[in-house]
């Protein structure tokens, strides 16, 4: 029989890969992680309590905030301040960084960049949603944290990972020394770790992106969907087309399978709707740890230079082979982007 290992046990082995730490990093991974059950919990009664729905509130992007989304972003910025390992939040629920000044995190060394509950939109439609976090350490070390050290680029992560609240809520997370996975078993209320060393298909069939948008994509785009709506003449296999409308829920299947998801811009969206703090960063961080590849379709997500907290950019992001017919296509019939 297997012995079962939790997230808080596996973070304390897997310290010392860093001859260095103090710990503060493995404490507020298990912070998360105690946000994420707590969470998980609302998100798995919403239909039952007065929690669905719209809170009548908007966020700093002008999109309906529903209570779920509030409610996480509470969790989260509450375990993450009480946890006294956090010393600036980022969150896409908050116009303005937040930043933490108490008795417990007046060391604090790390910055938690996060989407509390992302692909909310779907939650009245029982479909699955997801939390994503990444989390730098602080550059300035004198003083007080400036909103500088929440521009770094993702190259700069120190770890990052996802919940996703779905048939069986998992958090996938990276230190940047590969990619494991963790079951919530709700039995004994731990995360056991139930897919370690995860690693993306190199090649995949399953193409995810909105096709709604196709009259909108730049000609590299329609170019590697028309690619993928023929069959393979290597493989005779055709592709599937998988959209969620869930990134995260999109991703993980996509880890798990193999598969390319696409976000690239549209006419509501001229540089991508997906944010790259708190979405792409982190995102990319997993499945290039996991041996996939992250681009905008030119560039390295993990390169690119951060602006602004909620700065929007294109993702093309999965199993390498397949991102890089993408690149193709975008070099090809789109190099003016
Ligand atoms: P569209 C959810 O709102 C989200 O931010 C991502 O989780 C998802 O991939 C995307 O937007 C869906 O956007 O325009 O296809 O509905």
């Amino acid at each position: 029989m297997s012995v079962v290992k939790t997230l808080g046990q596996f973070i304390i082995e897997k310290q010392k890969d860093f001859p260095y730490a103090k710990g503060e990093l493995s404490r507020l991974l298990r912070d998360i992680g105690i946000a994420a059950k707590i969470v998980n919990r609302e998100v798995n009664k919403a239909g039952l309590v007065n929690i669905l729905g719209d809170e009548g509130t908007t966020n700093s992007h002008g999109e309906s905030q529903k209570k779920l989304d509030i409610f996480a972003n509470h969790q989260f910025i509450s375990a993450l301040t009480c946890g006294g390992e956090c010393c600036l939040i980022v969150s896409e629920e908050n116009d303005d960084p937040i930043f933490i000044e108490s008795d417990v995190s007046h060391n604090a060394k790390y910055i938690v960049c996060i989407d509390p509950l992302d692909g909310s939109s779907n939650i009245d439609v029982n479909v699955s949603v997801g939390t994503i976090f990444s989390i730098y350490r602080r550059k300035s070390t004198e003083g007080k944290p400036t909103l500088q050290d929440a521009l770094q680029r993702g190259t700069e992560q120190v770890a990052a990972g996802y919940i996703v609240y779905g048939s069986s809520t998992m958090l996938v997370y990276t230190t940047g020394k590969g990619v494991n996975g963790f079951t919530l078993d709700p039995s004994i209320g731990e995360f056991c770790l139930s897919h370690p060393d995860m690693k993306i298909p190199e090649d995949g069939y399953i193409y995810s992106i909105n096709e709604g948008n196709y009259i909108n994509f730049p000609d590299g785009v329609k170019k590697y969907i028309k690619f993928c709506q023929e069959e393979d003449p290597s493989t005779k296999r055709p592709y599937s087309s998988r959209y969620i409308g869930s990134m995260i829920a999109d991703m993980h299947r996509n880890m798990i399978k193999g598969g390319i998801f696409l976000y690239p811009p549209t006419s509501s969206s001229p540089k991508g709707k997906l944010r790259l703090v708190y979405e792409c960063n982190p995102m990319a961080f997993i499945i290039e740890q996991a041996g996939g590849r992250a681009t905008d379709g030119f560039q390295r997500i993990l390169e690119m230079e951060v602006e602004s907290l909620h700065q929007r950019c294109s993702i093309f992001v999965g199993s390498e082979n397949m991102v890089r017919k993408a690149e193709d296509m975008m070099m090809k019939y789109s190099p003016e982007m």
